[in-house]
């Protein structure tokens, strides 16, 4: 399409997300991993950091509005919990709800800089981390933000988001070998 190939984020293999960092002058970095970052463990495992520090973006309905939360990748998500936060009850949005509302494909939904104005709701276990990792709109692409900076730029309301019983973390790796960043990528999705 000749709107595609003219974009110039296209030429540069820039997520549209990235391009949108690029000119909101947020200063962050976005690094692509060849091997994907789909999800929190092949994020963390392309990372080279800890899977709790990877930022889940997940899409829920809530009494008919997308919301967003974010969980961390050590955590599952207490939808009642989510629920309690929001006011409502919610329910799992499917992927094409989850590509409207945000504007990008699951598995490179971005934490902010979403198509609508969507509330996010924000894992407090998050804030713990020095450095946390989240998707830049693609699936084999990240970038590193400090959680304050998360939490303000995505306006997120800070709740007690994760699953309790046992210690609410995911029987996942912790920690996996750092990989270099490699280009050029698979395509976008979104
Ligand atoms: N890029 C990675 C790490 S930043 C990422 O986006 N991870 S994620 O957890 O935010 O996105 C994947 C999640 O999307 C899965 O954990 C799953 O909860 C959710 N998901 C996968 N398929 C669907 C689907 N068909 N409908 C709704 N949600 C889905």
């Amino acid at each position: 399409m000749a709107t595609t190939i003219c974009n110039p984020s296209y030429l540069l293999n820039m997520s549209r997300f990235e391009a949108w960092l690029a000119d909101s002058g947020i200063g962050v970095s976005v690094k692509q991993f060849p091997a994907g970052t789909r999800t929190a463990v092949e994020a963390a495992l392309a990372v080279g950091c800890d899977v709790g520090q990877i930022v889940k973006s997940l899409v829920f309905m809530a009494a008919g509005r997308p919301v967003v939360a974010l969980v961390s990748g050590a955590n599952r998500l207490d939808e009642s919990r989510l629920a309690a936060a929001a006011g409502t009850p919610v329910t799992k949005a499917g992927a094409e709800v989850a590509r409207s509302a945000t504007g990008y494909a699951i598995g490179g939904v971005p934490p902010f800089g979403h198509a609508t104005d969507v509330p996010v709701f924000m894992d407090r276990d998050l804030l713990g981390h020095q450095v946390v990792w989240a998707a830049a709109g693609r699936p084999d692409s990240v970038f590193e933000i400090d959680p304050d900076r998360l939490r303000e730029l995505s306006q997120a309301t800070v709740a007690d988001l994760k699953v309790v019983h046992g210690d609410g973390q995911l029987d996942l790796p912790t920690r996996a070998p750092r990989a270099e960043p490699d280009l050029p990528a698979s395509g976008e999705v979104s």
